[in-house]
């Protein structure tokens, strides 16, 4: 079947992007994503200026994931404004991640991206790796005031990357939030911030920033992810379109964001720790599950998931 897919009204080729994050931050590593399966390409998030990011080390593969405190490296943000005209040959969607030190901050970068070749913009108010900086979707006062800053100007579509929330409270506080605004997008989750790995055989973190504390990614956040996708799509009008992000490895990985109402989905450990072949990969891993079950087209299984 064709995993060709629309999210935020942009025609996605199919179903599977980079997540902002891994091998994404240079403009080398940006063609590649052009010249790979992935549907679209999507930025580092940057800042005003450039960050080399935390010391390292900073990044430690586990067993089924990951989990990282970059502290947002980046090329500062009109490095990507400057590049983004030199992406378009690929002819597939751009999305720029903005993740600002401050409101005023994404207030200055979501205008200046207005006149840029972006698709989207996608807003991050989930960085957990920034020491003394809180995840901004924690603080719902401060959520509803950022979306009110950044959804003033253009025509821009912008969506928000969101932290993993596990209470229906909050999924609910944080879905009246959104609906107050022209936002067009979540992309749900990002890492759940601040755990800790230790290595019993050296006694110490397996990182080093923040004493040890960061982002767990990959398989061990799966269900968390699923649970967020499908609580925000039964919460949001279906007008706003999801990425759905934690743990996607494998075509199954992928049909089971379907089934709970992924619009499309984002990989980031699979890709850093495989490279631009898993977005073909899991592609054509999910046009196998959907043909076996008989989905003529991945749209009669978004959001098909069937209650016991
Ligand atoms: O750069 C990072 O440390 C980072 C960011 Br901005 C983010 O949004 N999520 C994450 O897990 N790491």
């Amino acid at each position: 079947p064709n995993l060709s897919s629309t999210v935020a009204e942009v025609n996605f080729a199919s179903y599977i992007l980079n997540a902002s994050g891994p091998r994404c931050t240079t403009e080398a590593e940006l063609h590649n994503l052009g010249q790979s399966e992935s549907a679209a390409i999507m930025t580092k998030s940057c800042t005003l200026l450039a960050r080399e990011g935390n010391p390292e080390p900073r990044y430690k593969a586990l067993p089924q994931g990951s989990i990282q405190s970059m502290g947002l490296p980046n090329l500062g943000y009109k490095a990507y404004l400057d590049m983004l005209p030199r992406l378009t040959q690929y002819n597939k969607p751009l999305i720029v991640s903005i993740s600002g030190l401050s409101i005023n901050d994404n207030v200055e970068m979501v205008s200046a991206f207005q006149k840029s070749a972006a698709d989207l913009l996608e807003v991050n108010f989930s960085c957990p790796n920034v020491p003394g900086k809180p995840q901004l979707g924690y603080d719902f006062e401060q959520t509803d005031k950022a979306l009110a800053a950044i959804t003033k100007f253009g025509d821009k579509p912008l969506g928000i990357k969101l932290p993993a929330y596990f209470d229906f409270n909050h999924f609910e506080t944080v879905a009246n939030i959104l609906k107050k605004y022209p936002v067009k997008f979540i992309s749900s989750i990002n890492s759940i911030g601040n755990t800790l790995v230790i290595d019993p055989e050296t006694e110490s973190p397996v990182i080093k920033p923040k004493a040890g504390f960061g982002g767990l990614c990959g398989s061990y956040i799966k269900p968390i992810g699923l649970a967020n996708v499908n609580a925000f799509r039964q919460l949001l009008p279906k007008e706003i379109s999801i990425f759905g992000v934690g743990g996607i490895y494998s075509g199954s990985d992928a049909f089971e964001y379907l089934l709970a109402g992924a619009d499309a989905v984002q990989v980031a450990t699979c890709y850093q720790e495989q490279g631009t072949e898993c977005f073909s990969r899991i592609s054509n891993e999910l046009s196998q599950i959907l043909s076996r079950k008989n989905y003529q087209d991945i749209n009669d299984a978004k959001g098909a998931l069937k209650l016991l």
